[in-house]
């Protein structure tokens, strides 16, 4: 498990599912760009790390945070998946809007995932700041994408192992 000392991407690869059989979306938040981006390469390169397809990973971009929530229930309406990774991120300001959009995308993932009881992981960084975010986003915290994509594996593999 990632703590505050320990990044999930630190963990070797023996404790990961392989992930060639799996089909995966991705869906990325345009806003804070430069930040989802560099996450979204993260969880593209992990989920490759681990033996994932190129074919089997189908990636789309939506307006803010707050879409993330109709993004994933549009690709999993849509496309035959075993995980949706939703990638944002919402950096404090001088508005209420950040704990608005935080609880709503926060919320709308947890009713997808129980929707299509299919994972749908929160790969969403929420910060004070713009370096906070970039320290998460390939920085000296690691990259939070990573995580996001080797949570979208184990979850995958238990939701196989278990489900009929
Ligand atoms: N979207 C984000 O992904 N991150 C943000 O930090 C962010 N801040 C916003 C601040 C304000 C004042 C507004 C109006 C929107 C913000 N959004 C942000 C966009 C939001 O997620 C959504 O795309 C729009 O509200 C349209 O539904």
């Amino acid at each position: 498990m990632a703590t505050q000392l320990k990044n999930l991407s630190d963990f070797s690869n023996t404790e990961i599912p392989p992930a060639v059989a799996y089909r995966f979306g991705i869906v990325v938040a345009e806003w804070n760009a430069e930040i989802t981006n560099a996450l979204y390469q993260g969880a593209y390169q992990s989920l490759i790390n681990h033996g994932a397809l190129p074919d089997n990973i189908f990636t789309y971009a939506v307006p803010g945070s707050f879409e993330l929530t109709s993004g994933a229930d549009i690709l999993l309406k849509n496309l035959k998946l075993d995980a949706v990774i939703c990638l944002g991120c919402i950096i404090q300001g001088e508005t209420r809007h950040f704990d608005f959009i935080c609880n709503a995308v926060a919320n709308g993932l947890s009713n997808v995932t129980l929707k299509y009881s299919k994972p749908v992981v929160f790969g969403v960084l929420t910060t004070d700041n713009q370096q906070q975010a970039i320290d998460r986003a390939g920085g000296k915290h690691g990259n939070k994408g990573d995580e996001a994509a080797i949570t979208a594996i184990k979850m995958a593999n238990l939701a196989e192992t278990l489900n009929d």
